[in-house]
């Protein structure tokens, strides 16, 4: 297969330090002598307490990561104070709301009185170090602040995206422990308001009945709706910070003090928490931003992420912001009122960096390229893509018609684990492939094995791992070491184990494949086919189920579910509606399933396991390849699932 390169735009080469060669250059040192190279990175952030340590780390055994262990920082310092001098007057934050004339912009020095104010709010009610916040929120600036007010002052914040239902709040609630709860009235996205108080209230029901106690929730006034109140326990953020000082020196950090949980699906069981750390966290999110996206000093930046989402922490908050960035935070979504939105708002904002996910591109491609041409977008010089790999037709559409073909495009990997961009094209020194991630940021260094661990060289197809640790990198997962330990460690012993598919090809650049576990990828949201299960056995009338992946046009993935209902039940469209209902109530809208396939019997094999690899065939219209059926303990039950699948028509 002939794949087209793009070689390294003029423009692009003229405007970085960082050509292929310094690229190359820097990479080999990064791996020669990674003590060095980032002992001297680790400088781009300021230390109170500067560090002599550099790296700790070992994949083996235990599997302990420190990075900077006797540094002393705080990241909120280093996000706000320490431009104060130079950028105080300079914006911090452009918010553009849901309906187009709502716009508001934060200066440095704005920032840093809200923050404080925040800070001392948090105090004021209890909130110390180490103790779990829960942030509940829409894309607001106050959403921003209530992460730097936690960060200020050592709290651990665990952000849970809007769109999560309040039993899925209520879980993450619970695992971490955490007594406050910061949120909103309601959202509003692409015209509707959304819940968030009322949903708040029902998660913290959920959770007092197991033991967790939310003490405090912290309201902060959106749309002005009509929401329920706790006298005792309610208070709305416009009176508290009104009535604190408005300065609060940050706490003095460890460098391996957490930072943040993030809980994000696996293949099995219940959501995990990420927990990242300080100092490492801040210098990789930060140098990522810079080198990445060939960020200078007076761009406008725009990544069209959730903040509930890692790239919402690394690339919307801590890493521009850390740069002293100008970060724009969209509360809306990319149709409404039309698929020109996302287009006018960079005219309006003259935005430089644009970073968004295959899902809204293919959307956005299928809606014409009208609405691009309508808008000017000659502001723009960098396009980004994360989450999902970007299929080629996709790629081609972002590069010529929103990028006339000025604009490199960085396909980023990376992962919630990862904490910021591993595999990534640099704009001034990679050549491009479309549909490739390319080759590995400094410091990173990956290897495909295949399904027994065997190492592959050179061009390979295969499971992708990385050998080394990079500054970033979670450090365990929160109140669980073992499974930690477990979920990455022990596939290929001594290797972080990413679960995805990649192939590596005779240039040295990685296509990532997706995910090679039991994790879907909807929209470029992750989810686990277990929990998913799960939402659909928790209803009365269901006694089993399977949820495998299929190829969706616009979603990347869509959600197949196999259902197996009670005896005597049978399957009707009002029960399809009913269970797609229960699964969004259980998970969230992302969860909802594309198709629901009523299945008298499952695929298993004689010990009872669930065969997903015929499962997958299917939902995937492809019953040429089911392979191996003779294990099965029925192999009729194969017949009946082809003759009754969804995807006919
Ligand atoms: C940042 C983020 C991680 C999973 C990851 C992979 C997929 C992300 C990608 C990509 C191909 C890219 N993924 N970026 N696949 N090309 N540029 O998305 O984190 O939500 O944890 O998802 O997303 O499968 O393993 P997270």
């Amino acid at each position: 297969m002939s794949v087209k390169t793009y070689p390294v735009l003029e423009a692009a080469k003229s405007r970085t330090l960082l050509d292929n060669a310094t690229y190359l250059k820097w990479y080999e040192d990064s791996i020669a002598d990674p003590e060095k190279f980032w002992g001297e990175h680790g400088k781009r952030i300021e230390w109170f307490e500067p560090y002599t340590k550099v790296k700790n780390t070992s994949f083996k055994g235990e599997v302990s990561i420190k990075w900077y262990e006797d540094g002393l920082t705080n990241i909120s310092y280093n996000c706000i104070d320490r431009h104060l001098k130079t950028h105080g007057e300079k914006t911090a934050i452009i918010w553009e709301g849901d309906t187009p004339y709502l716009d508001k912009k934060i200066t440095y020095n704005e920032l840093y009185d809200k923050v404080c104010r925040l800070a001392n709010v948090l105090k004021k009610h209890g909130v110390k170090k180490g103790d779990r916040v829960t942030i509940y929120m829409p894309m607001i600036p106050e959403t921003a602040y209530a992460m730097l007010a936690c960060a200020r002052i050592g709290a651990i914040h665990s952000v849970v995206f809007g769109g999560f239902s309040p039993d899925a709040l209520a879980g993450r609630i619970v695992d971490c422990e955490s007594t406050f709860v910061i949120t909103c009235d309601e959202g509003m996205r692409g015209g509707k308001a959304i819940p968030l108080k009322e949903n708040t209230d029902t998660a913290i029901q959920i959770a007092a009945k197991q033991n967790v106690k939310v003490d405090k929730v912290l309201v902060v006034r959106r749309t002005g709706g009509r929401i329920g109140w706790a006298q005792k326990r309610d208070l709305w953020y416009h009176q508290e910070i009104a009535t604190v000082e408005p300065d609060c020196p940050p706490e003095k950090m460890k460098a391996e003090d957490p930072l943040f949980i993030l809980y994000t699906s696996g293949s099995t069981g219940k959501p995990k928490g990420v927990l990242h750390t300080t100092g490492g966290y801040l210098v990789y999110a930060s140098i990522t931003h810079e080198y990445v996206f060939d960020y200078r000093d007076g761009d406008i930046y725009w990544c069209t992420a959730d903040v509930g989402w890692v790239t919402g922490h690394s690339y919307i908050v801590y890493g521009p912001l850390a740069n002293a960035a100008t970060t724009l935070m969209f509360e809306g979504v990319p149709n409404f009122p039309d698929a020109g939105r996302f287009w006018e708002v960079v005219d309006k904002h003259k935005v430089n960096i644009f970073y968004t996910a295959p899902t809204a591109i293919r959307s956005l491609m299928g809606a014409g390229d009208d609405f691009v041409k309508k808008s000017s977008r000659t502001s723009l010089r960098l396009l980004g893509t994360v989450g999902e790999p970007i299929n080629p037709e996709a790629w081609e559409w972002y590069y010529h018609v929103v990028g006339e073909g000025r604009c490199p495009i960085v396909d980023t990997w990376w992962q919630t684990e990862t904490g910021g961009i591993l595999i990534t094209p640099l704009p001034g020194a990679t050549d491009l492939k479309p549909g490739s991630a390319t080759r590995p940021f400094f410091g990173v260094q990956p290897q495909i094995v295949d399904n027994e661990g065997k190492v592959l060289e050179g061009p390979a197809d295969g499971n992708l791992c990385i050998v080394d640790s990079w500054p970033g990198q979670m450090r365990t997962v929160y109140g669980d070491h073992e499974r930690f330990v477990q979920t990455y460690f022990s596939t290929y012993k001594g290797k972080y184990f990413t679960g995805d598919g990649c192939r590596r090809d005779e240039d040295g650049y990685y296509w990532i494949t997706g995910r090679v576990d039991d994790v879907l990828n909807v929209s470029g949201h992750r989810l686990g086919t277990a929990e998913v299960e799960s939402a659909l056995v928790s209803h009365h009338l269901v006694s089993e189920a399977a949820v495998v992946g299929y190829p969706h046009p616009i979603k990347g993935q869509g959600i197949y579910c196999y259902v197996s209902l009670m005896a005597g039940e049978v399957g009707s469209d009002e029960l399809r509606q009913e269970l797609l209902k229960h699964v969004r109530s259980e998970i969230g809208p992302i969860a909802t399933p594309d198709k629901i396939q009523f299945a008298p019997g499952l695929p298993k094999t004689r010990s009872g396991k669930i065969m997903r690899r015929i499962l997958r065939k299917i939902a995937e219209d492809d019953f040429g390849s089911l392979g191996d059926t003779s294990t099965l303990a029925d192999p009729a039950v194969v017949d009946d699932l082809i003759a009754n699948r969804q995807n006919r028509g």
